[in-house]
């Protein structure tokens, strides 16, 4: 404006050139961090890899893959679905808010959560007490156990929590997919955000598991679990052919449990909705849970997210470390074959107090449980 400042404020000049550069500086410092902070979510790969590291073959060993074997078939041909299907989010990144399509990011709520634990009548007593003295006591409202046999008993604590399937008690395939059946029907009924099937001897850290959870969408296509096999299972195709093509997929073990968005299962429905799911597991006959995976990867191409923090009683937990144990989203103990099987973690309770080690987590996380020693937290 007045040219004649130009001439008298050359140190003036100077001086606010460096008052800029100052402020420039300023509101870098000050927007980098507010820009990493933004997605609250947890990164997905952050920690199943991390806290995999201590506990790494759980390879050979098969959960439900022996009854498996028999009927797959040692193909060396194909790989008929290329894993290009489907939107693809670059690895370690959190689902984006600003993304189309995504949700608003209300936080993931534990009753948003459907936990399916599969027992059976023999087990009400020696395993299913032991999961509501501890973490089912915790997420009473949206539990739910699904076994074979009426138990007054057990309705008289639970409730309606309680759903007896009808199947058989046999552990045959035939009746571990009938079971797998209604959880899926009563699941979609429940018009929750996740599924999630667990054993009646794993322990679930709900914590964990919400956190898990919070870093995806409900609504994207998500299976996560653990695979039972360092490799993908190979079938003949007998669903969508006449079986004289073969299929390979990854399939999640169920006995460490594993977690379907309601995204994904709406999509599974032809196949497993209704008694689909025993017609599906018939024509393949494969178990349980190679049958969701089949029906996930093979049918639908959505690839199984592998995480290490859910832990079958099929793998060494005791190579899981101490410090990481309560990281963990599920956990598992050795059963009659394999006591000694179980996580390191010392607490209020011995070994013999205490031989799943499932109250010593229990009162690490809940330390306030009114049956928890006093103390045991420092
Ligand atoms: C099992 O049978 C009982 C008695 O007939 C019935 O009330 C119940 O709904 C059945 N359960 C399922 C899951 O169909
Ligand atoms: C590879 C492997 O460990 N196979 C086992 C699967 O489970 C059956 C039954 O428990 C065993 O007999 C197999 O050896």
């Amino acid at each position: 404006m007045h040219l004649s400042s130009i001439g008298i404020s050359k140190r003036c000049f100077l001086v606010s050139l460096a008052l800029c550069a100052l402020l420039l500086l300023l509101i870098s410092t000050l927007q980098t961090p507010q820009r990493q902070g933004e997605p609250p979510q947890p990164r997905p790969h952050a920690r199943p890899t991390r806290a995999g590291r201590g506990n790494k073959p759980h390879s050979t060993r098969n959960a439900t893959g022996h009854s498996a074997a028999g009927n797959v078939k040692d193909f060396s041909v194909t790989r008929p679905h290329p894993p290009e299907a489907g939107p693809r989010r670059p690895e370690g990144n959190a689902p984006h808010a600003s993304l189309p399509g995504s949700q608003s990011r209300e936080p993931l709520e534990l009753k948003d959560i459907f936990i399916a634990v599969k027992t059976t009548r023999k087990y009400h007593k020696s395993r299913l007490q032991l999961l509501f003295q501890t973490w089912v006591s915790e997420a009473k409202e949206q539990t739910f156990i699904f076994t074979d046999g009426e138990d007054a008993e057990l309705k008289k604590k639970a409730g309606a929590n309680i759903i007896n399937t009808n199947c058989s008690a046999a552990h045959t395939r035939q009746a571990l997919c009938c079971k797998m059946s209604v959880e899926y029907d009563k699941f979609i009924e429940s018009q929750k955000k996740w599924f999630c099937h667990v054993d009646d001897d794993n322990y679930v850290i709900l914590p964990s598991l919400l956190q898990l959870l919070s870093s995806y969408s409900h609504t994207q296509d998500v299976y996560l679990g653990r695979p039972s096999l360092d490799h993908p299972i190979e079938t003949a195709e007998r669903v969508k052919s006449d079986g004289s093509v073969s299929v390979k997929f990854w399939f999640a073990t169920g006995g460490a449990g594993f977690c379907i968005s309601r995204g994904l299962a709406l999509k599974m429905s032809p196949w497993a909705s209704l008694g689909n799911f025993i017609t599906t597991a018939e024509k393949i006959r494969l178990p349980d849970d190679c049958t969701i995976g089949y029906i996930i990867e093979a049918l639908l191409e959505v690839p199984l997210k592998h995480t290490r923090l859910f832990h079958s009683h099929l793998e060494n937990l005791q190579r899981l470390r101490t410090d990481s144990v309560l990281r963990q989203v599920t956990l598992s103990y050795g059963g009659f074959e394999n006591k000694r099987n179980v996580v390191s973690i010392a607490g209020g309770f011995s070994l013999a107090e205490d031989p799943s080690r499932f109250k010593t987590v229990h009162c690490l996380l809940y330390p306030k449980t009114h049956w928890c020693p006093h103390n045991v937290h420092h």
